[in-house]
């Protein structure tokens, strides 16, 4: 109980407060998480289908990863954990919520300040003009989908060895910085440079608070590690 309560009291004495979140949070919604035992597509493993190489070699594939993907996540809803950093949100004067998730999954809880360093999946980008728009069809009616140019069309999101959105890295590592709570949420914290956001904080002086019932990267480095689900432990946080 003493982590609980020293996280709480943390947590009320900021008025500046950063979030990192993963696949774990949006884990009681349903959704799969990537390194969970469901992570799993057709025994494909998410590095080996989110990729441009995987794409320019079998693009119906990896969409129809993204539409099965896409299937499950228009049945998810926002799980208490989602609606805590709402909650959250509103309190804090300065408060920021940078997301691995492409679920949309913040936006529809009704989370504001956020930065989407992985995109989203609910936006489609043209590979040759370049255009990118919201489309929220499942499931898609072709697949590939094309764009109005006729250019076929790409998920909206980052793919592992593709660089982040540009000046995200920044906005996010401003936000860490000026953070005097960081908490990280449902991330196996395996994945840079998102990752590298948790010791940048500690580094700024941010108490950082870890809330995942499993082991991590980066359980040895935080301040205070809240050992369960976001969904039961956020809102007790909050
Ligand atoms: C880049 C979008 C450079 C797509 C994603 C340094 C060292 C090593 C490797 C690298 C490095 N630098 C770069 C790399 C390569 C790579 C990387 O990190 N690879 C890893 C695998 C080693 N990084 C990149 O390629 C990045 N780009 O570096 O570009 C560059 C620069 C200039 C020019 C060219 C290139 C881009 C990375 C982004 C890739 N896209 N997603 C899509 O979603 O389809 S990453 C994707 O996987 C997610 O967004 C997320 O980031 C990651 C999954 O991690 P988590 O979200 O943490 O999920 P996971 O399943 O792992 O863990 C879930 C956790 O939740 C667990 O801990 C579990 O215990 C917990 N949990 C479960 N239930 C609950 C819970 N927690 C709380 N409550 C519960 N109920
Ligand atoms: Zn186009």
């Amino acid at each position: 109980m003493a982590d609980l309560e020293q996280a709480c009291e943390w947590l009320a004495q900021a008025t500046s407060v950063a979030v990192l979140t993963g696949a774990g949070i949006s884990a009681e919604s349903g959704i799969p998480t990537f390194r969970g035992a469901d992570g799993l597509w057709k025994q494909y493993k998410a590095e080996e289908l989110a990729t441009p190489e995987a794409f320019a070699k079998d693009p119906k594939l990896v969409w129809e990863w993204y539409n099965w993907r896409r299937g499950i996540i228009a049945k998810a809803a926002p799980n208490p954990a989602h609606k805590a950093l709402v909650q959250l949100e509103i309190r804090k004067p300065a408060f920021t919520l940078i997301t691995q998730n492409v679920d949309g999954l913040h936006d529809l809880a009704g989370s504001g300040k956020i930065l989407r360093i992985h995109g989203d999946i609910w936006r489609l980008r043209c590979t040759v003009c370049g255009a990118n728009w919201p489309n929220r069809k499942t499931p898609l009616p072709k697949i590939p989908p094309h764009c109005a140019c006729g250019g076929l069309a790409r998920p909206g999101v980052v793919w592992f060895g593709e660089p982040l959105p540009d000046g995200m890295m920044k906005e996010a590592e401003h936000a860490a910085a000026a953070a005097q709570v960081f908490l990280v949420v449902g991330t196996s914290a395996n994945v840079y440079p998102a990752a590298s956001l948790v010791p940048f904080a500690k580094q700024a002086g941010a108490k950082v608070i870890e809330i995942n019932p499993d082991e991590t990267q980066m359980s040895s480095l935080v301040d205070c590690v809240l050992r369960g689900p976001a969904g039961e432990l956020l809102p007790k946080l909050v």
